[in-house]
């Protein structure tokens, strides 16, 4: 029988089939050859005689993320609040560049627009102006902006992420039209989340549309590239390629940048770019083991 998997806690995993949600065990070959089931896998279910199953193949995946841990979404939406808890656009920052190097287009969601001043909302359309990335104002509390985003779910498995109390769960239970996910309050003291999802769930749209709710986070780090190979990860830099004076310029310092030049000329913006500086020390000064 052939499933995917839309929630797993504690090594359990359910299994959405043709006979309903089933709970399931992996293989022991899986832990073996050190292969772990994601909540999003398609997935060979062998029925056992009590009702529950057993994962017997994990079939080839379209895309991996690492936070979220999840296989085979096919869009990202990151979600922040627009002030509440404060957006942090270097974590998104971090976020956007671990998209592009798993290859899922990302959409950024702004939330709470119900809240939010003009000037808030300024703000952030200038800190990723040049980027190219789209960005939505949604309330989903006012359902406004929501129709739109739905229509942008259609044919897709979406991943939406950020974090704690910025409204994830509150959107895909508006978006999948139930309650099936719980929602918690912002801490007053602080306005921040209170990590009310605790594990990665797929839930299903349409035959066609699948919206995955994740739990919030808080850091990100930029693994498994070195830090010259950063700017490949934004956008607004690729057309600088070959530009340069120097081969292996850090658009950092050097004279002749073409990636300062595009800073100075206001085409990438000084939020994306000082990210990016920040992230490239990041990277450059970590240990290497
Ligand atoms: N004002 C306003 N509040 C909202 C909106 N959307 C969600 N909220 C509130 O924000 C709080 C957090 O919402 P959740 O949906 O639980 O947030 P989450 O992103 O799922 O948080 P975690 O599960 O902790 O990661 C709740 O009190 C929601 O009612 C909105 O559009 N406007
Ligand atoms: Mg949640
Ligand atoms: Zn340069």
């Amino acid at each position: 029988m052939q499933g995917r998997i839309v929630k797993g806690v504690g090594g359990l995993y359910f299994a959405d089939t043709e006979n309903g949600v089933i709970e399931c065990k992996p293989k022991g070959i899986f832990r073996k050859d050190g292969v772990k089931p994601l909540v999003g896998d398609r997935v060979t279910v062998d029925l056992l005689p009590d009702g529950t199953g057993l994962i017997s193949e994990i079939l080839k995946r379209d895309s991996v993320l690492i936070r979220p841990e999840v296989a085979n979404a096919t869009q990202a939406m990151l979600v922040f609040a627009v002030n509440a808890p404060k957006p942090n656009l270097n974590l998104a920052d971090r976020f956007l560049v671990n998209m592009e190097m798993a290859g899922v287009p990302t959409v950024l969601v702004f939330n709470k627009s119900d809240i939010a001043s003009a000037d808030e909302i300024k703000t952030i359309k200038n800190g990723f102006s040049g980027s190219g990335y789209e960005i939505r104002f949604i309330s989903a509390k006012k359902e406004e902006g929501t129709a739109e985003l739905k229509k942008l779910l259609k044919g897709k498995i979406t991943v939406l992420a950020g974090p704690s109390g910025v409204g994830k769960s509150t959107l895909v239970n508006l978006m999948q039209g139930s309650r099936k996910m719980e929602t918690g309050e912002l801490s007053e003291k602080i306005m921040r989340g209170k990590n009310t999802t605790r594990h990665s769930e797929l839930l299903r749209i349409d035959d066609t549309s699948w919206i995955f709710d994740t739990p919030g986070f808080t850091s990100f780090d930029v693994m498994g590239i070195e830090a010259g190979e950063l700017c490949h990860y934004y956008p607004e830099m690729r057309d600088c390629y070959g530009k340069c004076r120097f081969t292996g310029c850090s658009h950092i310092s050097e004279p002749d940048c073409a990636v300062l030049k595009k800073v100075k000329t206001g085409h990438i913006s000084k939020n994306r770019y000082d990210n990016y500086v920040m992230i490239y020390n990041e990277i450059k000064n970590r240990r290497k083991y």
